[in-house]
């Protein structure tokens, strides 16, 4: 992308609505404009890394066998009468009338929508289990929407829902869906840690909430400071090994890591006191198992295969996908700007011309750019007719983890500068070596 062409609405003055880092950058890198109260326009750039966001869920689910479709967001009233929530949701469900009186609602969360689906179609025990998810837009009618992105009332969710024979392999979904949560965050450069938390509105009394460590935070966690050194890494997970997901959920939830909903002080305070940690986190998703709390309102039973008819077992499983964005920042910024982790950078490279109109230089830019994207990058050239200080601020503000930069004194000596967004260090080196460079920290990823 040439940026002279690109749409980045980049923001020189710092907005005042702001509170936190996060909707800062997100505001002034261009990003996110906001409609109304909680509700925003993803610009070119937010929308980007939406995408990238959702395609790394979307890789992970798919390693589980999970299987991705989509629902409407508006839906009709009487499904969730039938489950009973219709009432009980109160006013976080924006509710509304069509043209023939009848009640709709934006879709919070959709376990009836799923269930009512699984209902319609599927008959046998022999066709569990089954997990269906989506990628999709939900809306909650927030008292306090805030932080930008991080309590929207419109945001983009990742929701799951398993159907299952019996608790056993509905528990079974229950640590899938939590080793795949591990992964998608480890490979945002997140390290979210499970906790055991409250079910809320979604019900059942099984669920772990999954916290970003952040200081502006929503939620007070209290946790084993060692539970912090435990990760994912690049083990294999075989997700039909009931026994290795079982050890990995064992691993990750054994230590004591709690919510304020679920903390018990007399338990915290079995823990070395050294290791006793009382901090602020960013919830980026929970996954729940409730049994058959829908299933069976919904009659959603199958043929157990022993001449019986059984409720199936199911749970329910979000990643806040939008409110992703923010959490990234907050975990991964400088007073500058964003810094993307490699994993998750809307372009892979920035190319900066210092002296565009200048033959050389220009000529050098545009083979850089053309070797970074017949190299399968995706680099962006800031070809623009502006100072280098703009050029420089806004590469800050964006982000991209690597930066060459073109200049008139490099190329009489036959070199570019390649900077690390992160460390800021940057190193003299061939156009080819730079090139070469970029293209290694990307397959290596
Ligand atoms: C699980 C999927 C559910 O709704 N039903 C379907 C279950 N869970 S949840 O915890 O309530 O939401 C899942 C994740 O969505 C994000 N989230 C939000 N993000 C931005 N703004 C909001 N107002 C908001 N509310 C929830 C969180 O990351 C949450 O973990």
């Amino acid at each position: 992308m040439r940026l002279s062409r690109y749409f980045l609405p980049v923001l020189k003055e710092t907005p005042r609505e702001a509170q936190i880092v996060s909707h800062r950058y997100m505001l002034q890198a261009g990003m996110i404009k906001q409609s109304s109260a909680g509700i925003y326009s993803w610009l070119p750039l937010g929308f980007k890394m939406l995408r990238k966001l959702e395609n790394i869920v979307h890789e992970e689910q798919a390693k589980a066998g999970h299987i991705a479709m989509l629902m409407p967001t508006l839906q009709s009233a009487d499904l969730w009468r039938e489950s009973g929530r219709y009432d009980g949701y109160g006013e976080e469900m924006l509710r509304m009338k069509d043209r023939h009186d009848r009640d709709m609602l934006f879709s919070p969360t959709a376990e009836e929508m799923f269930t009512d689906t699984f209902r319609s179609y599927v008959k046998s025990y022999k066709d569990l289990p089954l997990t269906l998810y989506q990628i999709q837009w939900k809306f909650r009618d927030e008292v306090r929407p805030r932080f930008g992105v991080m309590r929207g009332r419109e945001f983009l969710m990742k929701d799951g829902y398993n159907f299952d024979i019996d608790k056993a392999a509905a528990l079974h979904a229950y640590n899938r869906h939590l080793v795949t949560y591990l992964r998608t965050y480890e490979r945002m450069g997140l390290q979210a840690i499970p906790m055991r938390a409250d079910s809320g509105p979604i019900g059942g009394d099984y669920t772990h909430e999954f916290l970003v460590l952040a200081d502006t935070g929503e939620s007070e966690v209290f946790y084993d400071s060692a539970v912090t050194e435990i990760s994912l890494g690049k083990r294999d997970v075989n997700f039909d090994d009931v026994d290795q997901c079982q050890a990995i959920m064992d691993e990750f939830t054994s230590l004591y890591a709690r919510t304020d909903e679920t903390h018990e002080e007399d338990l915290f305070n079995k823990v070395p006191e050294d290791r006793r940690r009382v901090a602020r986190g960013i919830e980026v998703g929970q996954i729940f198992y409730f049994g058959t709390t829908y299933s069976e309102p919904l009659g959603a039973t199958v043929d157990d295969g022993k001449g019986g008819q059984t409720p199936v077992h199911m749970g329910s499983h979000g990643i806040g996908v939008s409110r992703l964005l923010g959490a990234i920042i907050e975990a991964s910024h400088d007073d500058k700007g964003i810094i993307w982790p490699e994993g998750v950078t809307p372009f892979h490279c920035g190319i900066l011309n210092m002296r565009s109109g200048d033959d050389a230089c220009d000529a050098a830019c545009e083979d850089l750019y053309a070797q970074l994207t017949n190299a399968g990058l995706e680099p962006l050239y800031d070809d623009r007719d502006e100072r280098a200080g703009a050029k420089f601020g806004t590469m800050d503000m964006i982000g991209l983890p690597w930066r060459i930069t073109v200049g008139p004194r490099g190329i009489k000596n036959g070199v570019v500068e390649l900077t690390s967004r992160r460390t800021g260090e940057s190193e003299e080196l061939s156009a080819a070596d730079a090139v070469q460079r970029i293209v290694d920290i990307y397959t290596g990823l």
